[in-house]
């Protein structure tokens, strides 16, 4: 019988290049919240996949970008300890776009920091690349990132993500799981509900909202058949909470029947969701709060 494989992979990129979706979409759950906002991921989430051959623990994180608010040097901060003691470092970028300075900047820091950590390209959003751009664009990003190993995905239509994954499993070590092969993730269902509710707020409301934004869950009771939860929104202005609100309640019902739902499924129990709107005009850059908040 082949031996088993089980290792880490580093999940890294810019922002909005789609490495949460191919986690969850590799995982079968929703483990790390998507949405078309940078900054989306605050922390390192696991995301476990267990097959017969192999464990694949991908530490998804946070994308590099360059820090202006003490919360974006925290997440970059995240990506570089996540590189310590992983097996692969798995490079997603946007290959619909030509590489830019972010890329260069990522590339630079995995040189220096970890030269030896062996390197999976994903060129995500394929589905999103124009033919006559291909050659150029799979060119310019292994130069990039040189590696033996790269290929070109559509996370969100599932396109060449299994020839992905047989890529990666090649790269990992012999020896056994890591974690109990029916656990996906490393986060708690609690942390994981406000993250949803985090998920359909951004999703719902426009730019001026999202990085202003956070959600934790204040209350949690949970019997055989129901939970009942209790998520506080967080913003900074008086405006975001009324658009958070919105007319006669009609955003935050929007949020709430929609966050009920996912965490419905992950519980496989009835969920009874409160959710409040608070205003803390400076909590991104109060240290106290980020560690409330367990972003420090
Ligand atoms: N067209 C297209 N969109 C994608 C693909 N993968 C992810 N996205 C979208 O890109 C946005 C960012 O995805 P997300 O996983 O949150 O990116 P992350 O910030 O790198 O974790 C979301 O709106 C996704 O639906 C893809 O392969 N093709
Ligand atoms: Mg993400």
């Amino acid at each position: 019988m082949a031996s088993f494989r089980a290792g880490i992979v580093a999940v890294i990129g810019k922002p909005n290049v789609g490495k949460s979706t191919l986690v969850n979409l590799v995982v079968g759950q929703k483990v790390s919240i998507v949405s078309d906002k940078a900054q989306t991921t605050r922390r390192r989430i696991l995301g476990i996949h267990t097959r017969g051959d192999c464990q694949i623990v991908f530490a998804d994180t946070p994308g590099l970008h360059l820090a202006k608010s003490k919360l974006g040097h925290i997440l970059n901060e995240t990506v570089r300890q996540t590189l310590d003691g992983v097996d692969v470092a798995l490079v997603v970028v946007d290959a619909s776009r030509h590489p830019g300075k972010d890329d260069q900047a990522l590339a630079a820091l995995l040189a220096a920091h970890t030269p030896r950590l062996p390197v999976v390209l994903c060129m995500n959003k394929m589905d999103l690349l124009k033919a006559i751009d291909v050659q150029a664009y799979y060119d310019a990003y292994l130069a990039m990132f040189p590696t033996d190993r790269a290929m070109m995905t559509s996370a969100t239509k599932a396109q060449n993500v299994q020839l992905l994954i047989g890529q990666i499993v090649e790269m990992l070590p012999e020896g056994p799981p890591l974690y109990p092969d029916d656990q996906v993730t490393d986060q708690s269902e609690r942390y994981l509900a406000g993250e949803l509710v985090r998920e359909k707020a951004l999703r719902l409301t426009r730019q001026e909202v999202p990085h202003a934004m956070t959600a934790y869950v204040e209350n949690w009771e949970e019997d055989e058949r129901l939970v009942r939860v209790s998520v506080v929104l967080l913003v900074e202005t008086e405006g975001q909470k009324a658009i958070l609100i919105g007319k006669g309640g009609s955003m935050l019902k929007r949020i709430g029947t929609e966050a009920r739902l996912e965490i419905e499924d992950m519980t496989d129990k009835k969920v009874f969701l409160e959710l409040f709107v608070k205003v803390r005009h400076d909590w991104r850059q109060n240290e106290r709060i980020l560690r409330e908040l367990e972003l420090v």
